[in-house]
């Protein structure tokens, strides 16, 4: 039983408080989210490892009870003795509190959750977690973004890290991966050079958490390589609304192997429950500024109101003889297979149910890595990949300073370990074995070890050869690095390709390099003639004629945000306007929120100052935090032009209002304040909406909100 999760479940505490102070969305509490495991979860396996200091007395890392609010002086106005080993200590541990960031993915945020399998798929894999249906595994999550240090802001438009640990039966699993299906580079050599060439300048550490700089787009413009990733990541993937509300890919191709040594080559997908959606670059923008933790604040309120997000686990599976069948190589990470061509076989699924405990133990301490790998599963030689395997390992030494990073708890599998492994920085397993050697007679060849037939032993594909002169070359199979990014444009909806444009022309406008713009033209003019044209004439860069070698017109549907509307509403965020000198508004705004709240749709209530019915300060409260926005009858005078109040900024109430018209979210307005959405520029488009009846204005909001952004709204190029 988890006492603690089904306590607070009980007295209504596992509930969250909306982010932004709004009503307490009391979903399912997490006892009743968990209700029905049938394995200890990793927050529960943790707990052995929690330190609880309720009813406690301070003491010194040796345990001895002491004081530790006053230096040991000679007198009350002398020196600080030396002898002060407590002063030392807690100094001195403080000196050393932060180790190094993440080289990459420094900001992030996880999560604990279950896994649970479909089905036996024993027929394809040897895999133990997927070895019958309903079978649970433990796993924790780190969303992430790439470029940023650790402090920078979630929504800095950027490729999005979605690492997966599942504490398997049969050790630990990882799939490191993204919330885009391709990368930058075609071989693991390159990755410094890229880090180096997105990372701030070097002279002056300047920009943060952003590719708007000539470093980056002189080393995509020479690695066309990278052109598939950059415009994903300049679509709607870059700014995600949230992480619960993206897809995650583990990019390379690998293997399933069974146990008879039979390997199928497959492709990891994560199929969000929540429905793909993103931010205006705008509104990315602004956020990055109000709220630097919105994707992390998002992630915990969610879990904390025990609507804790889920995901889909799917595969593509393709025979091995098929590696080159589509007209591009598998090995290739640039490439993505359509799902037209090969569909998502769904495997499983992912809920995350319960937050850390403690941001450093947990989430800043996981240490991923591709070689984190079980028996059923195999590499292939993906040149990325292949460097992968050794970069995470490596980096891992560098960050927790010695090889017993794997005995943290965050990191421990929930199986036993048996090997030879001895000493080293923080040892925490205290050996029996005087023998650590094998083979050893003295301790009967304990640990003995596993293969194929004997003790479940991991193995790679008997079946898998591979050879060839040495060479340092990239293989002429992954030659053609411009069709991709094309399948990518042409499949976006057409103010989806504006928004790409935008981003791109905002990114190239930052250049100062001549030769970086024309080559990026160039580049660009290699997928699109179109989209060439429109991003030079903004940049003063000479119109190229078409370079149609690679110009194709295929497209998928599985690309698209925008395009489709989501399948839950459960959890947005809509802020009521109202007003407390209006007895009606506060009425209708607490009408609003319980009709809204059926659906899952958590209500802010905003007004002048707090007090009852009100939850947010239009002072605090910002079109940002909403993903809809009405005002409520009654609250039509704060939005005079010019309103002024001595408990906001003029005009305060009309700007929420506007930004969040002009951001694509739907807005509305009751009864007499109908007329305020007019002075917010907010006409008879889709996604406006009027009524005088609470019941059916929600209904039809709710609609809005499925459709998530009126994109229709923004100008095309003429
Ligand atoms: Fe990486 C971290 C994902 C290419 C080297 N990577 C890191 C994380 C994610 C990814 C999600 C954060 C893990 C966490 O939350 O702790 N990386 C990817 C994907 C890639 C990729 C999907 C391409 C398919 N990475 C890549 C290459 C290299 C690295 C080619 C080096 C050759 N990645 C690292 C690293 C990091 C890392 C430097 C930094 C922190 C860490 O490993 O633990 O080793």
């Amino acid at each position: 039983m988890r006492t603690s999760f089904a306590i607070l479940g009980l007295l209504g505490l596992a509930s969250a408080q909306c982010p932004y102070g709004g009503a307490e969305l009391k979903e399912r509490s997490n006892a009743e989210q968990l209700e029905g495991r049938s394995v200890q979860t990793d927050a529960d396996f943790l707990k052995q490892f929690v330190v609880d200091d309720s009813d406690s007395y301070i003491t010194s890392d040796a345990g001895g009870p002491i004081e530790d609010n006053h230096s040991l002086k000679a007198g009350e106005r002398g020196p600080t003795l030396l002898e002060d080993f407590i002063f030392r200590q807690k100094i001195q541990h403080f000196d050393h509190e932060r180790v190094p960031e993440r080289a990459v993915h420094a900001r992030g945020a996880g999560a604990h959750g279950i896994f649970t399998s479909y089905g036996d798929y024993s027929n394809i894999t040897a895999a133990s977690f997927l070895s019958q249906a309903g079978k649970q595994t433990p796993v924790f999550v780190r969303f992430s973004t790439v470029a940023g240090s650790r402090g920078s802001a979630d929504t800095a438009r950027d490729v999005h890290g979605f690492a997966t640990r599942f504490y398997t039966d049969e050790g630990n699993f990882d799939i490191v991966g993204n919330n885009i299906p391709v990368f930058f580079i075609q071989d693991a050599i390159l990755f410094p050079d890229l880090i180096h060439a997105v990372k701030p300048s070097p002279d002056k550490e300047i920009p943060q958490a952003a590719t708007a700089h000539d470093s980056a787009w002189d080393f995509f413009s020479q690695q066309p390589s990278s052109l598939h990733t950059l415009f994903w990541a300049m679509a709607g993937n870059g700014i995600p609304r949230s992480f619960r509300h993206m897809d995650g890919f583990g990019v390379h191709t690998f293997r399933f192997v069974t146990n008879n040594g039979d390997s199928k080559l497959i492709k990891w997908h994560w199929k969000t429950k929540q429905g793909k959606a993103s931010l205006v670059w705008e509104e990315a923008q602004v956020l990055a500024g109000k709220n630097a933790d919105f994707h992390r604040q998002d992630l915990w309120n969610a879990i904390a109101s025990g609507n804790g997000p889920e995901w889909e686990l799917g595969v593509q599976i393709v025979d091995e003889a098929d590696m080159q069948k589509f007209g591009f190589d598998l090995l290739d990470p640039t490439k993505i297979i359509p799902e037209e061509l090969v569909p998502v076989t769904l495997i499983g699924k992912m809920q995350l149910d319960t937050n850390p405990t403690n941001y450093f133990a947990e989430t800043e301490q996981v240490m991923f890595q591709p070689g984190h790998i079980v028996r059923g599963i195999d590499f292939t030689e993906d040149p990325l990949l292949q460097g992968r395997i050794y970069s995470y390992l490596d980096t891992q030494l560098n960050r927790h300073g010695g090889p017993n990073f794997e005995q943290l708890p965050i990191n421990r599998p929930h199986v036993k370990v048996h090997n030879n492994n001895r000493d080293g920085a923080a040892q925490n397993f205290i050996h029996l074995n005087t023998a650590a050697y094998s083979p050893n007679t003295l301790n009967n060849g304990n640990p003995k070890e596993a293969n194929q037939t004997v003790g479940n032993g991991f193995f790679t594909t008997p079946g898998r050869t591979v050879g060839g002169n040495l060479v340092r070359a990239t293989s002429s199979t992954f030659a053609d690095v411009w069709s991709q990014p094309r399948l990518f444009f042409n499949s976006l909806i057409p103010v989806e390709q504006q928004f790409l444009i935008n981003a791109i022309r905002f990114e190239v406008s930052h250049l100062q390099s001549a030769i970086v713009k024309s080559n990026v033209i160039i580049q660009l003019n290699r997928v699109s003639n179109d989209l060439a044209k429109r991003v030079a004439e903004v940049i003063g860069v000479a119109a190229p004629s078409p370079d149609p070698t690679f110009y194709n017109n295929n497209s998928t549907k599985f690309i698209t945000i925008f395009g489709n509307p989501l399948p839950s509403i459960a959890t947005l965020n809509v802020g009521v306007l109202a007003s407390i000198n209006s007895a009606g508004s506060l009425t209708q705004a607490a009408a609003l929120a319980t009709s809204f709240k059926s659906a899952g749709v958590n209500v802010v209530v905003v007004g002048e100052i707090l007090q009852a019915g009100i939850n947010q300060t239009y002072s605090a409260a910002d079109a940002t935090a909403f993903d809809g926005i009405i005002v409520a009858s009654g609250a039509e005078s704060l939005f005079t032009n010019g309103s002024s109040s001595t408990f906001f900024p003029a005009n305060r109430p009309l700007q929420i209002l506007t930004d969040g018209y002009r951001w694509g979210k739907p807005v509305g307005a009751l009864g007499t304040a109908s007329s305020v959405l007019e002075l917010a520029g907010a006409t008879t488009t889709p996604g406006v909406f009027t009524g005088n009846d609470t019941g059916s204005f929600v209904t039809a909001f709710e609609g809005g909100l499925k459709t998530f952004k009126f994109v229709d709204r923004f100008p095309l190029d003429s």
